[in-house]
């Protein structure tokens, strides 16, 4: 029966070549939302320079040159995309609840836009918060086609200023070359920096085919030539201005395709307010970690003496660090090095422990339960879920409309694996056997060898993706889908 309803959902899923966003979008002429015209946004390559050298990467920006959107939580979310490029492309509204064809997922929400297409987006805003855009077309992510989308809400304050760091990963070798490399056993014979000596072993060691790894982690898999905060690096950095004693809302958004990092705020202390958009009771800290994909709101004040303030993101179990600089009055604004002093530690869940959502699932017993491990091997870089790699043809996992589900995350590997739910809002319900009423979230770090439980309300039928977000390990295949009517 199940496999039945998904199966339509599939056959539905695959007949809508062609057409989907863009029929649909032509008959929705009702009263209100045909006041305003759609915002266009355009697909476009465009150049930045990193390291001193001109770099082509891929963006999304408005007309008049804005990455992304900002709107407002009770708009309606209507957007025309352009694609400009000459090969397909569709954009995902990472951590939205659009209607399941307007998802953005090449081949499972509808088909990619051709070049010189376009497509219509229109459905209505729930809630408020720190979310992004990205392409979810083969790896035109890691060419940078990601922007933020920012839905703001009554949490945020005219006295308060919003800064956003957006974070990712460059390499001017191509993604095709890079994965290629990762699938023939490993990037050290790539001709990109050598790793830096702290993380000496963790590279080099153990991508040879057959070869036996240890027990540590695996961090890092691609080496990659800089780390971006709003496009540029420390020996550029972007350096917003302040106001002494005055309000910050830091929105910082990891767009990188594989890399994690900590968030090191300095001499200023934060208090982090929401992860991935949704609010959780205040954590003061002046270091958080953010994984692949997710996002972080740390409200900062400012102190009154005029003074620099970097804000800096470490990569994870290196010294490599990226930033934006944050200048209250006329201070002077110090080079700030592109490597930290001492390597950051590896990412683990003690901070995820401490969340506390402060809107939590209603207290409910799940309907449904499914597990997923996480699988898959470094030799031949093949990941997986339940040990098969997604193909068309893997069906989708069943659930009904209504239900309390749960999905277990069982990470075998030695790989953490930022595991990101479309079209759904989850909470974290248990951490290695441990309940308690954790984050609401879109993006869940699971660490080598951990155990991850979150609860979702099926309350959005459709053919939903369900991956890790590291590129390289989507690509391969640690990717299912969900389907219910
Ligand atoms: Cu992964």
């Amino acid at each position: 029966m199940l496999s039945r309803r998904a199966f339509l959902l599939s056959a539905l899923a695959a007949s809508t070549t062609g057409t989907l966003a863009r029929s649909q979008a032509a008959p929705q002429t009702s009263a209100g939302a045909t006041s305003a015209q759609p915002t266009v946004l355009r697909i476009e390559r465009r150049s930045i320079e990193v390291n001193g050298k001109p770099a082509s990467v891929l963006g999304i920006r408005q007309p008049d040159g804005t990455f992304g959107i900002r709107t407002q939580v009770g708009n309606r979310f209507r957007v025309r995309v352009e694609n400009t490029l000459n090969e397909p492309s569709l954009i995902h509204w990472h951590g939205l609840t659009p209607p399941w064809q307007q998802d953005g997922v090449p081949g499972v929400s509808g088909p990619p836009i051709p070049p010189g297409g376009s497509a219509d987006y229109d459905f209505p805003l729930r809630f408020g918060g720190t979310f992004w855009m990205h392409s979810h077309q083969g790896f035109q992510e890691q060419l940078l086609m990601a922007a933020p989308l920012i839905i703001r809400d009554q949490r945020d304050r005219a006295d308060q200023q919003e800064v956003i760091v957006m974070l990712a990963d460059f390499s001017f070798t191509p993604p095709e070359q890079i994965f290629e490399q990762l699938r023939k056993g490993g990037m050290s014979s790539m001709g990109g920096s050598p790793p830096a000596p702290a993380s000496g072993g963790m590279k080099g060691m153990t991508m040879a085919p057959g070869m036996k790894m240890d027990a540590k982690p695996d961090l890092n898999d691609v080496t990659y030539d800089a780390f971006l905060a709003n496009d540029r690096t420390l020996g550029n950095p972007e350096v917003v201005k302040v106001e002494p004693g005055g309000r910050v809302l830091l929105r910082v958004i990891n767009s990188s395709s594989m890399s994690a990092f900590h968030v090191d705020l300095g001499a200023l202390d934060g208090e982090l307010t929401a992860v991935d958009g949704f609010p959780v009771a205040p954590v003061a800290g002046r270091r958080f970690l953010i994984a692949v994909a997710q996002r972080l709101d740390i409200r900062l004040a400012i102190p009154r003496a005029a003074a620099a303030y970097p804000v800096l993101a470490v990569l994870e179990g290196e010294t490599k660090q990226t930033g934006i600089i944050l200048r209250a009055g006329n201070a002077p604004v110090a080079r700030i090095p592109d490597t930290a002093g001492t390597a950051s530690p590896a990412l683990t869940l003690d901070l995820e422990r401490r969340l506390r959502a402060v809107k939590p699932l209603k207290p409910r017993k799940a309907d449904r339960t499914h597990t997923l491990n996480l699988t898959g091997e470094m030799a031949g870089y093949v990941w997986s879920i339940n040990n098969v790699a997604w193909t068309k043809d893997v069906p989708p996992l069943p659930l009904a409309a209504g239900e309390r589900v749960e999905l277990v995350f069982v990470n075998q590997t030695r790989m953490q694996h930022p595991m990101h739910l479309h079209g759904h809002e989850f909470q974290v319900v248990e951490i290695d056997g441990k309940r308690f009423a954790g984050a609401v979230r879109d993006t869940v770090l699971v660490p080598p060898r951990s155990r991850v439980v979150v609860a979702f309300d099926a309350n959005n039928p459709g053919l939903w993706a369900l991956h890790c977000h590291l590129l390289y390990h989507l690509e391969s295949g640690m990717f299912v889908t969900l389907g219910y009517v």
